[in-house]
């Protein structure tokens, strides 16, 4: 049994995803953060970091990191074959773009959603964000070239974790609202993913049209 700590449209998606395309049962525990519930004794104890998301495995061990909790529902749930196995060549792909994801990515949301951490000048957030605009922009220009030559998925003709995690990242419209105009390979795999039926499952949850 799993506990997923978890908001809409948040870092939780992607493993709110993988929990719904393995059918594992689980439970979502809601975190307002705009309420400060990340930051009490008692979630902190889960997530010293004060983030969401955090996976509970029978009620013992938590972990944090979005991308870890992937990598971890997908080498525990096979079956349902999220991830190609290490005997695999597309292994080392499958890294490579979860990695590149939360690594490059994901960072660049973070500075534009919380630009305040990023500078000591009161008057820098709006500089920080412009900036994280435009690497948004560089970095998923790289990505949709990339599902251009070799798409529809990040490995290719096969759908994996690093889709979902993709396209939880291609949710996240505010900085760059035009995303799927200007980057049409990104779209193509983002249509692809929200077709699923686990995911069409959870898109309301999440505020996110079907
Ligand atoms: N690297 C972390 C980032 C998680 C993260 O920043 N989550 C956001 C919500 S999308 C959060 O908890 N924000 C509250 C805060 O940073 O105060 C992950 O992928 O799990």
């Amino acid at each position: 049994m799993y506990t997923l700590y978890w908001g809409p449209n948040s870092a939780a998606l992607a493993p709110q995803i993988l929990l719904e395309e393995i059918a594992a049962p689980h439970e979502l525990k809601t975190i307002d953060t705009s309420q400060q519930q990340h930051q009490t004794a008692d979630y902190l104890k889960l997530n010293p970091n004060g983030k969401i998301p955090t996976l509970v495995i029978d009620g013992k061990q938590a972990l944090f990191e979005s991308a870890a909790i992937c990598l971890y529902l997908a080498d525990r749930h096979p079956e349902a074959k999220l991830a190609p196995s290490i005997a695999e060549p597309a292994r080392g792909l499958y890294y490579q773009w979860l990695a590149h994801l939360t690594n490059t990515l994901q960072p660049a949301y973070l500075a534009y959603y919380y630009p305040d951490r990023l500078t000591d000048d009161p008057k820098g957030a709006p500089l920080v964000q412009s900036r994280a605009r435009k690497d948004l922009a560089q970095i998923w220009g790289r990505i949709d070239k990339a599902l251009g030559e070799k798409g529809p998925y990040l490995l290719g003709d096969r759908y994996s974790a690093c889709d979902a995690f993709l396209f939880m990242l291609s949710c996240w419209q505010e900085p760059l609202p035009d995303l799927y105009g200007r980057f049409k390979n990104v779209k193509r795999c983002a249509e692809l993913v929200r077709a699923r039926p686990a995911v069409q499952r959870i898109l309301p949850a999440n505020g996110l049209a079907a």
